[in-house]
Parts: C-alpha cells; sequence; structure tokens
C-alpha cells in the first residue's frame, strides 16, 4: 500500500487523532472556513442555502473523525459484521439527526445565532434524500439508526439514484408526478469514494474454463465471457450513533461506464455506439424503480439490482479477504440481511464468487450462502412478489442463472427425498415456476438460501407460515421467525417533537429514554397528573400550531379564502402510500357521510355561526400513487374534490376541513405526526405486513383507529385494546368473507354508505372544469361507485363501513373528554417502549445475526452530556 513519501509519520498522526474543540468560537470559524473555502462565497453572497451547506460541511468533519476510529476500530477488533442490503433507503433529512447523535445542536444553534442565523431556519434548506418508497425503505434507515446507537458492527448497502421517489404535486385536482432532482444543489453528507470501484459483469456467455487457464491459476470450473462492464463507484454516508462514538457507514453505489471496456469492446471505432454503450451503464443508477410496464424497464430493474448485489458482494468479499481468514469461515464472520427479495440475487452471486473466482466446491459454497444469509419478507400482495423471466436472466445474467438452475436442481432433489411422489409440491416451491415462460421466483431463492426468513409482526408471521409459504415452513420449521417493526425514537420524538420530548424528560427526570425506551414505561404512572396533562395538552397543542402555520405558507398561501384552523378541533391525520388495501377510500367516504350529516343536522340549528356539539374535525391524508396504479390515482381525485367541496361550504366549514397535503415525505410526517390526535390504519385485515407509521403516532400520543391488521395487533396488545378504537372483519374473517363472494353471494350495501355513493353519482363532486366540459354523474368516479355498489369488494370497504362508521362516532365521544382523552393519550406513548427499533434489531441480532455490539472507546472530544 502507498503511505505517501515520507518516513516519519508522527507529526501526521498526532494531527490527525485529534478532535476538533466543540466549543462556540470554534464551530464559528470552521463554518466560516466552510463559507469561504469550500463553496467560495464571499461575504456579499452568504444566503440561507450556503449557511446551510458550510453548516453540514461542519458537522460532517465532525462526523467524519468518529467514523474513521469507528471504521479502523471494526478492522482491527474483527468482530462478526452485519450487512443490510436494502434497495431502499427513506431517509429524510441529515442535519437535525445528525447534531442530535453527536449531541451538540446546543452549541450549534448558539454559534449560528451569533452569525446572524437560526438553526432551525437552515434545516428547512434541506432536500429530503428519499430514495425509498415507504414503509420498506424508512424501516431500513430507522434500522440503521438503532444499529449505530446499539453499537453494533454493522454496514447498509444501498444504491445512489440521481432521481429518487419523484415528486407529487396537484394539479386540476389530480396527482402529477415530477423528476425529484434531490442532489441538484448538491448533498454535503457523503464521501465519494473514486478508489473504492467493482467491474459488474452483464451479458455476453458462459464457457468452460480451458486447461490453460486452470494451469494459470484460475480456479473456477466456467467462465463468464461478459458483453458488457460497469463500474460500480462508492459513496459513503456516515450514520452517527446517537450519543456513543459508533458512527456507521452506508454504502451507496453509482453505475459508470467502464473505460477499458470501451478500448476493447465490440464497437472500436464506432465512437456514437460507444457513448451509447456508457449511457446506458449509467443508467442503471439513474432512477429508483424504473417504469416496469416495458421489458427494457424490467430488465433495467434487474439490472440495477444485480449491479447493486454484485458490487456489494464483492467489497464484502474482499473486506474479509483482506484479514486473511478462510473463506470456509466466511459465514462465522458475516451476516447479510437482504431487506426483501429486491437484492436476493446476492445469494447466486455470493455463490458465484465462491465457485468461480475462490473456486470453492459447491457444498462448501452452499454452506457458507446458507450461514450468511437471511430473507425478510415485507408483504403478501401476490403483485409485490416479485419473478423474472427466465429469458431475460439468462441473457443478461447467464453465469447467475445457471447458478440458480443448479441450486433449484439440488433443493428439488432434496423436496423428493422428502415428499416421495409429491410433484405438485416440487411445482409449488421451485424456485423456476413453469409456464409459458418460466419465471425465477425471488422469494423461494431467498427462503432457500437464507438459515432465517423472518416476518415483520406477529400476524404477517402467521401468515407467512399458514398460507404465503406454507410448503417451506413445512420442510424448515426452524427457518421461520418474525421480527415486529419499530422505528427510532430519536428521529420520531426527540427530534420531530421538541415539545413532547421536553414533556417528558421532564417528567422522567433525565432524557435517558431516548436511549433506554424502556424508561417511557414510567410515563404511565404519571398519567391522570393533572400537572402532567396540563403540559401533554400544550404540547400537543404547539405541535398542532406549527402544522397550521405550515399549511397557511403553503397549502393555503393562495387561497382567497381560506378555513379557519383551529387547533382545538380534532386533527386526523391518515398518511402512507395510496393504495386499495390502505383504504384511503374507506376513510373519504365515512368523511363525506360526515359532511352530509353535518348539513342535515346544520339545518336544524339555522341561524347559528358554527354546528354546535358536534367536535370539530380537521382530516388531512397525504401519500403518492404509484404512476402506473390507476384506481389510486382516482382515489386521490376524489379526496382532492371532496376537500374542495367541503372547505369551501360556508355551512360546514367551522366544523369540518380536508386537505390533501401534496408530496407527502419523512420531512412533512415530521410535522404531521406530532400535531395528530388521531391516526388512521385501516387496511383489510391480513394485508398490512405490519404498518410503522401507527408506532410514530401512538409514540406522539395520537391514538389509533385501526383494524386488526399487522402491527395494530400489538400495539393493541400492549397499550391494551379498549385505549384505541379497533373495528372491522379480522384476518380470519376477510378469508371468509371474501370465499362468500367467490361463491356468489353479494352483501347489500350499507344504507350510510349508498347515501355517500349516491352523492358522488349525483355529480356533487364535480369540478367547474369538468361541468363545463359537459362530464355528468360520478364523473371519474364511475369506477369506484359501481366497486362499491357491487357488494363483492375485494378490499371490504362496504363490508366494514359500518363498524368504521361506529369507531369514528366512539372517537368523537371520547374526544370530547379531555382529560380522559390526554391520560390515555399519555399512556399510549408510554406503552410504546416495545416498538423502538432500537428493541427489533436487538432481536435480528440476537436472533437471526449472532452479532454483538462493538463498542468504539471514547476519545478526545466524544460524546457527554452537553
Ligand atoms: C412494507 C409493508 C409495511 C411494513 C413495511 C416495513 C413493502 C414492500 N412493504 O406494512 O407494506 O411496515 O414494509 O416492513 O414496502
Amino acid at each position: 500500500e502507498d503511505k505517501g513519501s515520507v518516513d516519519d509519520t508522527t507529526k501526521l498522526w498526532e494531527i490527525l487523532s485529534e478532535y476538533q474543540p466543540r466549543t462556540v468560537e470554534a464551530i464559528q470559524k470552521q463554518i466560516v472556513t466552510h463559507i469561504e473555502y469550500t463553496l467560495a462565497r464571499s461575504r456579499f453572497t452568504i444566503d440561507h442555502h450556503s449557511a446551510y451547506m458550510a453548516t453540514a460541511y461542519s458537522v460532517r468533519d465532525r462526523l467524519l473523525e468518529y467514523f474513521n476510529d469507528t471504521q479502523q476500530y471494526f478492522n482491527e477488533v474483527f468482530p462478526k459484521r452485519v450487512y443490510y442490503l436494502s434497495i431502499e433507503y427513506l431517509l429524510g433529512r441529515t442535519l437535525a439527526n445528525a447534531l442530535t447523535s453527536l449531541n451538540i445542536s446546543g452549541v450549534y444553534r448558539e454559534s449560528l445565532r451569533e452569525l446572524g442565523f437560526v438553526l432551525e431556519d437552515l434545516y428547512n434548506q434541506e432536500q429530503d434524500a428519499a430514495l425509498g418508497n415507504g414503509g420498506l425503505g424508512r424501516l431500513a434507515a430507522c434500522y440503521l439508526d438503532s444499529a449505530a446507537a446499539l453499537d453494533l458492527p454493522l454496514w447498509g448497502y444501498g444504491l445512489r439514484y440521481n432521481y429518487g421517489m419523484f415528486t407529487q404535486s396537484i394539479i386540476e385536482e389530480k396527482q402529477s408526478e415530477f423528476p425529484d432532482f434531490w442532489l441538484s444543489r448538491g448533498f454535503p453528507w457523503e464521501i465519494e469514494r473514486l478508489d473504492v470501484v467493482y467491474a459488474v459483469n452483464m451479458y455476453g456467455f458462459v464457457r468452460k474454463a480451458t486447461p490453460a487457464e486452470l494451469e494459470d491459476g484460475y480456479k473456477g470450473k466456467f467462465v463468464w465471457e461478459p458483453d458488457m462492464e460497469v463500474l460500480a463507484v462508492a459513496y459513503d454516508l456516515p450514520i452517527p450513533g446517537y450519543k456513543t462514538n459508533t458512527t456507521l457507514n452506508l454504502r451507496l453505489w453509482q453505475s459508470k461506464p467502464s473505460h477499458d471496456f470501451d478500448l476493447m469492446s465490440f464497437n472500436r471505432g464506432n465512437y456514437t455506439a460507444a457513448i451509447a454503450l456508457r449511457q446506458e451503464c449509467e443508467n442503471i443508477t439513474s432512477v429508483l424503480y424504473p417504469d416496469d410496464s416495458t421489458p427494457q424497464g424490467r430488465e433495467l430493474r434487474l439490472k440495477q439490482q444485480y449491479f447493486f448485489a454484485s458490487a456489494s458482494l464483492q467489497d464484502i468479499v474482499r473486506r474479509y479477504r483482506k484479514s486473511g481468514r478462510s473463506l470456509l469461515e466466511f459465514g462465522q464472520y458475516n451476516a447479510i440481511q437482504i431487506n426483501d427479495t429486491h437484492p436476493a440475487v446476492a445469494i447466486p452471486e455470493l455463490m458465484r464468487i465462491l465457485l468461480d473466482e475462490e473456486g470453492l466446491p459447491w457444498g462448501e459454497a452452499w454452506a457458507v450462502c446458507v450461514q450468511t444469509f437471511a430473507y425478510t419478507n415485507h408483504t403478501v400482495l401476490p403483485e409485490a412478489l416479485e419473478t423474472w423471466p427466465v429469458p431475460v436472466m439468462e441473457k443478461l445474467l447467464p453465469r447467475i442463472m445457471q447458478i440458480i438452475f443448479d441450486i433449484n436442481c439440488t433443493f428439488l432433489s432434496c423436496v423428493r427425498k422428502r415428499f416421495p411422489g409429491d410433484e405438485s409440491r416440487v411445482e409449488r416451491v421451485s424456485i423456476i415456476a413453469e409456464g409459458h415462460t418460466q419465471l425465477v421466483r425471488m422469494a423461494h431463492l431467498g427462503i432457500v438460501g437464507s438459515h432465517a426468513v423472518n416476518a415483520v409482526a406477529r400476524l404477517h408471521g402467521e401468515i407467512i407460515q399458514d398460507r404465503l409459504f406454507r410448503d417451506f415452513y413445512e420442510m424448515f420449521p426452524k427457518r421461520f421467525t418474525y421480527v415486529t417493526n419499530g422505528v427510532t425514537p430519536r428521529r420520531w420524538l426527540l427530534e420531530c417533537n421538541p415539545y413532547l420530548s421536553h414533556v417528558i424528560t421532564d417528567t422522567l427526570g433525565s432524557e435517558d429514554w431516548t436511549k433506554d425506551i424502556e424508561q417511557l414505561c414510567r410515563l404511565k404512572d404519571h398519567a391522570t397528573s393533572r400537572k402532567l396533562q396540563q403540559q401533554w395538552l400544550m404540547a400537543k397543542r404547539l405541535a398542532k400550531e406549527r402544522l397550521i402555520l405550515f399549511l397557511k405558507t403553503t397549502q393555503l398561501k393562495d387561497d382567497p379564502n381560506p378555513p379557519t384552523l383551529d387547533p382545538n378541533a380534532m386533527f386526523v391525520v391518515h398518511i402512507k402510500r395510496i393504495h386499495e388495501y390502505k383504504r384511503q377510500l374507506m376513510n373519504i367516504l365515512q368523511v363525506l357521510l360526515r359532511y352530509l350529516r353535518l348539513k342535515d343536522y346544520a339545518e336544524l340549528v339555522t341561524g347559528t355561526e358554527s354546528i354546535p356539539h358536534v367536535v370539530p374535525r380537521v382530516i388531512i391524508f397525504a401519500g403518492k400513487a404509484a404512476p402506473a396504479y390507476t384506481r389510486a390515482k382516482e382515489i386521490i381525485q376524489l379526496i382532492v374534490s371532496a376537500a374542495r367541496l367541503i372547505n369551501n361550504d360556508p355551512v360546514t366549514r367551522n366544523s369540518l376541513v380536508v386537505f390533501f397535503v401534496a408530496d407527502y415525505n419523512v420531512s412533512k410526517a415530521e410535522i404531521l405526526i406530532p400535531a395528530a390526535d388521531i391516526s388512521e390504519h385501516i387496511s383489510t385485515a391480513g394485508m398490512e405486513a405490519s404498518g410503522t407509521s401507527n408506532m410514530k403516532f401512538a409514540l406522539n400520543g395520537a391514538n389509533i383507529i385501526g383494524t386488526y391488521d399487522g402491527a395494530n395487533i400489538e400495539i393493541a396488545e400492549e397499550v391494551g385494546k379498549e385505549k384505541l378504537f379497533m373495528f372491522g372483519a379480522n384476518a380470519k374473517e376477510v378469508e371468509d368473507v371474501r370465499a362468500a363472494y367467490a361463491r356468489g353471494e353479494a352483501e347489500t350495501i350499507p344504507t350510510d354508505l349508498d347515501r355517500v355513493i349516491s352523492f358522488i353519482e349525483s355529480g356533487a363532486l364535480l369540478s367547474k372544469e369538468e361541468r363545463a366540459r359537459g362530464i355528468t354523474g360520478a364523473g371519474a368516479y364511475r369506477a369506484i361507485c359501481d366497486e362499491m355498489r357491487s357488494g363483492t369488494d375485494y378490499w371490504l370497504v362496504a363490508h366494514d363501513f359500518q363498524s368504521y362508521i361506529k369507531a369514528q362516532a366512539q372517537a368523537d365521544r371520547a374526544f370530547a373528554n379531555p382529560k380522559a382523552w390526554t391520560e390515555n393519550s399519555i399512556n399510549l406513548t408510554g406503552g410504546m417502549a416495545h416498538f423502538s427499533s432500537d428493541r427489533s434489531v436487538k432481536e435480528y441480532a440476537d436472533r437471526i445475526w449472532k452479532v454483538k455490539p462493538c463498542p468504539v472507546p471514547g476519545q478526545t472530544g466524544s460524546i457527554e452530556e452537553e
């Protein structure tokens, strides 16, 4: 290794081991240095954004001190390590999180104030890193936070997309998607590693190794002759542990063309073709989830997955090999978690490396794989269980396809031995689905190649064992388990809700709950205290006022006649991806019923300003629909048009206001969640694997209107189900109802629902433009109305409607008693210790990864109480 030309490096090491002082003066100097030398700004051109950038760079400098020490320490100690492979990370913003973790928010606030900036204003300059869709990506981000806080030797791997989750706008009451230029103003948190580069093969063919090659030291039996070689360049993102010296790494890969390959490629001399090829390489990490409605789009997704898996595995193997240990012990030192099936191609990729590059025999290589890998399933929706056409995989990844066939062959011969003559079972469990075109079932590959397969909540665990993967469960009962999801209490309470955090710290007498979440339970001892209840209400009020301010400056900015928003109203929030199973439709239909009933009532009590004896509600929806998901987009349109109608009705507007907040993301969630009195988690039972926003809401003292689905069930158990508003068919009942529908036994639509549907069919929701265009009746909502009237709707909106209305009414009654409501709210927060991601990650570490914490010893300047 090139260590530089100087013999005596004592001085260098001396300076390197010094941490930067944490004084106001030192911080100010550092920020100003970054303004001048990193950003090349003069004192005439400093604006909020450059102040944010300079602050971020100075915080990054501090993160790097811990980061380097941590990586150095891991190399010395060489503990068993975990690698978390996820195609999504929904990180959100970093500045506040880094400051909190390093415990230096206060001194930064002061430093900036003297320089003329308010720290909180700078937070808003940061663009969210939205390299993910929803729950799965946010869970990955929470797990990184917890792993760092728990001092676990873990690294995350992912992709550095140029465009993350699309930006959503509402145009003419419909969702429009725009590219998310998240890197356009710079991303100060990452470290570009131009020296950490791997070549990833694609296309071409496989041949046997020649005797000459074998003599030359080639270890494998087969040689993959690729037609394309793509480079993966590493970008590292330090992940600070809360109040600990550990700072982990999230390594994101970006694709880049390989120059060597240009020179040797078949299109030598063909300049245009060479450029096109280079662009094809760059495209691989362009966008999160390329459109998969075309064959090219689908191929691009597979390319992305393999690119990700191959770069990560090459990096992991290289790091391990540097230690000089035997590859046979690889699984004793490395655990790799596959987050859903997207990275499952890592299993045959590790096989390829072990067989072709390292020359291990099949049996030994396979034992290493199974010992190393574990797979998390995140959904039971059939359309989300990935499959790849064999011809596509064969063309793109010929060697990988061959290995998958070999894995399957060995596996199926085991199945035949265990269940002789049971060919239909063989067909069901095969990694290859037979049919017109053969398909590779990635979930089956994940199960066969892992020693642990986990669900993300208890009910979900039961469903995958009894239904989804029943055959596999019968073969490998010990492989299956569940780890209930969790959320980090740092981002999702301490940072996003400073009001409530203060109250909690004040009540418990210390801030220890932020790290030792069990402490929260003690809140329950104070739930009836008048003093705490008053503080609690005040904290909720402040969070609501912050949200109101946000709405006024965004949503309502150009509204000539905005509705008044009363912080005493009940704030009801329904935020998540828009999907039929999540039933935003049921909610908006319920809201329309509420509106119609308010109108009835207002007729009886005419002449008053507001309608008496009604709990006013502010109802907020937010979420994105997949661009090709027509029904989800219709649901958004329905919400937006209902909101327009309701908010403009002078009769009801003091009692009911509805918003659809556009472009939902992590930083918006941080404003919405603390302000909620109630949140909606109303999926058709058996469909939501876990849900994690339910945990975030309850942690912030919001109640839940929910079904017996996913983690709702465990939350209800933990806090007592009488404390929540639970309703609707459970998973078993949903199955029975669907079976009845399938037999042709349609249900009659409930009267209340009929009323709402008739209202929509009357044309009440049509916009001026639609009317002008001559549209009448249900308009865009024809299909929705027909489905509701069918009496057999797959998501059971009609079936659950009446019990949903009842749960809503219960909530109204309960909210009318602030004392009891607040007591309940305190108890909810107090009951959420179990849903900290610290607990989840500990479970993974103990039961699946078998890794222990590896705390980095203290240094000068290291984290102590501020
Ligand atoms: C989602 C589930 C949620 C779950 C998260 C995290 C996918 C594929 N699945 O219910 O829908 O909470 O994963 O486990 O995003």
